[in-house]
């Protein structure tokens, strides 16, 4: 066993950057603090039935909200204001971005329980979180600028999975790393030092339930993973969970690509560029993988709006690359 933990990990790699104040050293220990606290409830969702269930009432984008997507959002809001150097907060479960420290320099943005519908019948679900500097003057409130930026300006990202066990992965652009939780000390290890996509890789992952409202390119190469080929090891193997953290996390340790296209009646798709693609994109490129709308690179996209979706193609470059000469082709 590894015994170095996240909290050492996250000082080691302090020393990475001379002359830092340790702002994003408090940043990430404060997720992780939070992340604990909400793996705890999600462990005992089963048995708690004051945190099961919808709230009654739906977000921003139209999408029921669940207790546990509550709790969470508050958790991590929290946490990350008691450190005092978040100055602002755009979360997929608040309308607009909330304003904290105005001395702080970091912004947050993040899906504090991405994968919600799978609450209730006790499969994975994760959270997702990006941190970038803001752009404003310190001292000032924060604007919509701030948060606003593309993912090429993340200094740090990552997600936290709520699965058979709880995984922590991040990256401040210098590789990325995975941690696991023991929940009997309480403690987050290093278990997966220098995560890259493997050189094989076979899985491909998406709602086949949408395929008919997809592009004729995105149908050619669901069509191609299908396809037997010895040469080119075809068919793929199908795999999706329905929770973007889950079904990213096993790609990215098996090798495979996760697909969520515009489809007819969404012509954006459905994921959110700030909150869910640009921080698994920024995982990815730290990977060695790709993260693509299917055209152009994700993190060079300049957001117009907070809640901004916009079709995703993420995993192993060859994979993620072959999808994109479908579709030029359609
Ligand atoms: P959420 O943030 O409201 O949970 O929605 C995002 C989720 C992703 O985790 C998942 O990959 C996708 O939506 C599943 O969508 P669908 O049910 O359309 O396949
Ligand atoms: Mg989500």
């Amino acid at each position: 066993m590894n015994f170095k933990t996240l909290g050492e990990f996250i000082i080691d790699r302090q020393k990475d950057f001379p002359g830092s104040s340790g702002d994003l050293s408090r940043i990430l220990s404060a997720i992780r603090l939070a992340s604990k606290i909400v793996s705890q409830q999600v462990n005992k969702a089963g048995l708690a039935r004051h945190i099961l269930g919808g709230v009654g009432r739906e977000n921003v984008q139209g999408e029921a909200q669940q207790k546990l997507d509550v709790y969470a959002d508050e958790r991590f809001i929290e946490a990350l204001n008691n450190r005092g150097n978040v100055c602002g907060i755009g979360s997929e479960e608040n309308d607009d971005f909330i304003e904290l420290n105005k001395d702080g320099k970091y912004i947050i943005l993040m899906d504090p329980l991405d994968g919600s519908s799978n609450i209730d019948v006790n499969v994975s679900i994760g959270t997702i979180f990006s941190v970038f500097k803001r752009v404003t003057e310190i001292g000032e409130p924060v604007a919509l600028e701030d948060f606003l930026q593309p993912g090429v300006e993340q200094v740090a990202a990552g997600y936290v999975l709520y699965g058979s066990s709880t995984m922590m992965v991040y990256t401040t652009g210098n590789g990325v790393n995975g941690f696991t939780y023991d929940p009997g000390i309480g403690v987050f290890f290093l278990s997966h030092p220098d995560m890259t996509f493997p050189n094989q890789s076979k899985i491909y992952s998406m709602n086949e339930g949408n395929l008919m409202r997809s592009s004729k390119g995105v149908q050619n190469y669901v069509k191609y993973c299908q396809e037997v080929d010895k040469e080119t090891n075809r068919p793929h193997t199908g795999r999706y969970i329905g929770s973007l953290v889950a079904d990213f996390h096993r790609n990215l340790i098996k090798g495979g690509i996760y697909m969520y296209p515009s489809t007819d009646s969404a012509p954006d798709g459905k994921l959110r560029l700030l909150y869910e693609c640009n921080p698994l994109a920024f995982l990815t490129e730290q990977a060695g993988g790709k993260a693509s709308n299917g055209k152009e690179r994700i993190m060079e996209i300049r957001p117009t709006k907070l809640h901004q979706r916009v079709p995703y193609f993420v995993g192993n470059t060859s994979m993620v690359e072959k999808v994109e000469e479908f579709i030029a082709k359609e």
